[in-house]
């Protein structure tokens, strides 16, 4: 058997968490053969609930969960952790504006920051869930400055995912069909699902559906796919999440199958300057991802890529007193 790794979850009482926190301990994330220790983090008014999900995940005897840990405290719950996913966040209150809502969250990530600084394992990978994203994973980079930037990233992988499925329904195939698929910049509805180097069933995808589809029905349905959800139930996109959390972690421990879509320090690839969490197209190989390079980029794409990349850089600058 191998030694158990330790798994920080954030948010942990939350509706992600009560898919999330079960699937990683069925060995959905890192294999059948994977023993983990599971590290629970929650808000002191939500320790009762997380006690609840303690209690519900020791009733489900899972074979590979070698311990279980429940906290308030962050520097407890990132001790030795060698994967942690940040999913608890504050939500938008009423009244509250976008930058309120930027800065409120700042404070908790830069609290995280430097408990992932300070406790996890060096060679820890963050993925950080919880919206703003992007941003959120930025700022917890910043305050963690003895860990490489590159240890932290957000979570693309729900849109990659629902523009895959767009895709292969449209074209009548099956989602493992299509390859390629890119989702470029901010988890918001600025995103960029990209089509030009996607193919499905081999073929290339933009012969298969036409332009006024894939600009005014496929982009914006994937942008907009979060507030559809809300609307048909009521609530936002839990058990979806969680298993994109499960793919993209899965993936960058153990490999891709091809290209997906991470939030990752920009490094000047493709002409994203560095100071921003960008989503780009990532194979991820032997523990590392690696950003594809030398896509021919397009004026359609150029203008979409960009509009993206200004919207992070204003989210930065409205939290850039708390970079660190
Ligand atoms: P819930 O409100 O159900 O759960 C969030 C949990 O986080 C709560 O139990 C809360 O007590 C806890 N929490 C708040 N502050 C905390 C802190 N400082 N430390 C530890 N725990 C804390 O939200 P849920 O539906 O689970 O969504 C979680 C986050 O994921 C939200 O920010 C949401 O916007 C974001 N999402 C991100 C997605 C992505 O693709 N990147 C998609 C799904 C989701 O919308």
């Amino acid at each position: 058997m191998k030694d158990p790794v330790r798994i920080a979850i954030t948010g942990a009482a939350g509706q992600i968490s009560y898919s999330l926190a079960f699937r990683i301990a069925s060995g959905d994330m890192l294999g059948k053969d994977q023993p983990v220790i599971l590290q629970l983090l929650e808000i002191p008014p939500a320790m009762d609930a997380l006690n609840g999900v303690v209690m519900e995940l020791n009733d489900c005897a899972f074979p590979l969960v070698q311990d279980i840990v429940a906290s308030d405290d962050p520097n407890v719950a990132f001790k030795d952790a060698d994967f942690a996913l940040l999913v608890g966040a504050r939500p938008r209150g009423p009244g509250m504006e976008r930058k309120d809502l930027l800065e409120a969250n700042a404070a908790i990530f830069s609290v995280q920051g430097k408990a992932l600084n300070d406790h996890a394992s060096r060679d820890v990978r963050v993925l950080v869930v919880g919206n703003p994203a992007n941003t959120n994973a930025l700022i917890a980079s910043c305050n963690a400055p003895d860990l490489d930037a590159g240890q932290f990233t957000a979570m693309m992988r729900l849109d990659h995912n629902r523009a895959k499925t767009q895709l292969a329904q449209k074209a009548g195939k099956h989602v493992t069909d299509v390859e390629s698929m890119i989702v470029w910049g901010n988890h918001s509805a600025t995103q960029y699902p990209d089509l030009a180097h996607c193919k499905v069933d081999g073929k290339p995808a933009l012969e298969l559906v036409d332009q006024a589809w894939y600009e005014n029905d496929f982009i914006p349905t994937v942008q907009q796919r979060g507030a559809a959800i809300i609307k048909a139930r009521g609530a936002s996109s839990a058990a979806s999440a969680a298993s994109a959390a499960i793919d993209h972690m899965r993936d960058w421990a153990l490999g891709s199958d091809g290209i997906v879509s991470m939030g990752i320090p920009a490094d000047g690839s493709y002409g994203i300057e560095p100071g921003i969490m960008y989503s780009y197209p990532v194979v991820c190989k032997n523990g590392k991802y690696e950003i594809v390079q030398d896509l021919e980029i397009g004026d359609f794409s150029r203008e979409r890529m960009n509009a993206t990349e200004q919207e992070l850089r204003e989210e930065r600058s409205a939290v850039e007193h708390l970079l660190g």
